[in-house]
C-alpha cells in the first residue's frame, strides 16, 4: 500500500481527442503525482481539425459530481476549464460554497476561463460570460485567461507590456484574489511573458516562445499543473513558477496527431524505464 496522494479535482468538458480539457488535466495530474478527479460539465466531439459540437451534462449531475468527491475523499485544490452555460457556473459557483472551495474557503481554487477552442470554436454560450465575471472570479484563488479570453472579459486588447498591466488591474478589479495574464498569443514577442498579479505585486514570468503549432491543451495543462502544486501546499507565486517550467517543457516536446493540431505533452515527466 502506498501512502494517499494528495487530491486535485477539475470541473471541465471532455475533449475525445485527448489532448484538451478534462483528458488535458488528468494526465497532467497525473504526471504531477497527484490524483486527479472529475466533474465533467460538458462532452465535446472534436478532433485535431477543431470542435465538431458538444452536449452539455444536466446541471445537477454537474454538481453532484463535486459534492461527490468532495464529502468522501477530500479535495486539495480544484480547477474549472470549459463550463458550457450560465447555468452550470451559476450552480458550480454555490457548490464551492457549500463544500469550501475558492479563496475564501479553505481549499484553492484555480479558474481557466475557457471560451474558444484554439480553432475559434466556442465553448461557453455568449451570456455566459458575465456568469464567470460575478459568479466565479470573485471566489477564485487565481485566474489564468489568454489574451482573447482577457478581451472578451474586460474589453482591453493587449499588445504590450503596459497593456497587460492594465488588463491585471481591470481583471483584479473582478474579485480574484491573483491574476495570470498569459502573453502566450502575444505573437510578436520573442519570449513568452505571463503577468502575475494580486493587485499590488506585479511579477513578470518570461519563458522560453517554441516554434511549434502543435499547442492544443496548453492552457489547460498550465492550469492543471499549477492546481496541481496548490494541492501540494505551494503558494501561488512558487505553483505558477512551477506551472510555468511544466508548460514550457510540454510545449517544447508536443506532438503532431491526425491532420490538424497536435496536444501539448506532459509525458516527459514520467520516467521512460521500458
Ligand atoms: O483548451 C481549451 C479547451 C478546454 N476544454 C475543452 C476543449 C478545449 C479546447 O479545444 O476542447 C473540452
Amino acid at each position: 500500500m502506498s501512502p494517499t496522494p494528495r487530491t486535485a479535482l477539475t470541473i471541465a468538458g471532455s475533449d475525445s481527442g485527448g489532448g484538451a480539457g478534462i483528458q488535458a488535466d488528468l494526465r497532467t495530474f497525473f504526471a504531477c503525482g497527484v490524483h486527479g478527479m472529475t466533474a465533467i460539465t460538458a462532452v465535446t466531439v472534436q478532433n485535431s481539425l477543431g470542435v465538431q459540437g458538444f452536449t452539455e451534462i444536466p446541471v445537477d449531475t454537474v454538481t453532484a459530481q463535486i459534492k461527490a468527491v468532495s464529502g468522501d475523499m477530500g479535495v486539495d485544490a480544484a480547477k474549472t476549464g470549459m463550463l458550457a452555460t450560465a447555468e452550470i457556473i451559476e450552480e458550480v459557483a454555490k457548490t464551492f460554497e457549500e463544500v469550501h472551495i475558492g479563496r475564501h474557503a479553505e481549499k484553492p481554487l484555480v479558474v481557466d476561463p475557457v471560451a474558444a477552442s484554439m480553432h475559434g470554436d466556442a465553448l461557453l454560450r455568449e451570456e455566459a460570460l458575465e456568469a464567470i465575471r460575478s459568479e466565479l472570479f470573485p471566489r477564485a484563488t487565481l485566474v489564468t485567461p489568454n489574451l482573447d479570453e482577457v478581451r472578451l472579459l474586460t474589453g482591453i486588447t493587449v499588445t504590450d507590456g503596459g497593456s497587460q498591466r492594465e488588463a491585471a488591474k481591470a481583471l483584479i478589479d473582478l474579485g480574484p484574489q491573483w491574476v495570470l495574464v498569459k502573453g502566450g498569443h502575444m505573437h510578436g514577442d520573442p519570449r513568452c511573458v505571463d503577468l502575475l498579479s494580486d493587485g499590488v505585486q506585479f511579477v513578470e514570468l518570461s519563458g522560453t516562445r517554441y516554434d511549434t503549432e502543435h499547442t492544443h491543451g496548453g492552457g489547460d495543462t498550465l492550469a492543471a499543473a499549477i492546481t496541481a502544486s496548490l494541492a501540494k501546499g505551494l503558494g501561488v507565486p512558487d505553483a505558477v513558477a512551477a506551472g510555468k517550467r511544466f508548460i514550457e517543457r510540454s510545449v517544447a516536446e508536443s506532438y503532431p496527431l491526425g491532420g490538424g493540431v497536435g496536444p501539448v505533452s506532459p509525458f516527459w515527466r514520467l520516467a521512460h524505464d521500458d
